[in-house]
């Protein structure tokens, strides 16, 4: 089992399509296990993105992450990390497929939806950032065989 983070980018809220991006993690059999909204500081958003401190795109996607709530939520499944970056599609939306989130939601890589860990590391760290440990919400699965 592994645990990853994904956060839903202000214009997800703004569409309306909170519970649809949610519904394809949960359809693939992914479970929620951390859930919330929050608007960020901008000083949080910076360390999130802090690999990209110094690209030409880093302060107008500071800005944007912090420009409305956030929804952050913690994922839990078999090779969780891996196979959420594969429901959310290439980072430049013009290379994500239809049937991904990007190729499905996203007109701009800037705004393209969603952010979700890469590595071990980064889910590790960025739930760490997102979360206080008593935040998780872990639950027993009645239908695990199916995933
Ligand atoms: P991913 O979100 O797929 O892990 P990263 O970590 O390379 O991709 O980029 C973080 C975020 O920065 C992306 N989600 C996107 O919003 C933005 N971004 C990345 N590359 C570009 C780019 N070339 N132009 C505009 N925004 C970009």
């Amino acid at each position: 089992m592994e645990r990853t983070f994904v956060m839903l980018k202000p214009g997800v809220l703004q569409r309306r399509i909170i519970g649809e991006i949610m519904h394809r993690l949960e359809r693939k059999g992914l479970k929620i296990i951390g859930l919330k909204m929050l608007r960020l500081d901008k000083t949080t958003a910076e360390t999130h993105y802090a690999e990209h401190r110094g690209k030409p795109f880093y302060q107008d996607l500071v800005d944007y992450t912090c420009s409305g709530p956030v929804t952050a939520m913690i994922i839990e499944g078999e090779e969780a990390i891996a196979t959420v970056r594969r429901l959310i599609g290439p980072t430049n939306v013009k290379d994500a497929p239809p049937g991904t989130i990007r190729g499905d939601f996203a007109a701009k890589t800037m705004l393209n939806m969603v952010h979700a860990s890469d590595s071990k590391p980064s889910a590790d760290r960025e739930i760490g950032l997102f979360f206080k440990a008593e935040e998780l919400c872990p639950w027993e699965d009645g239908n695990k065989e199916w995933f």
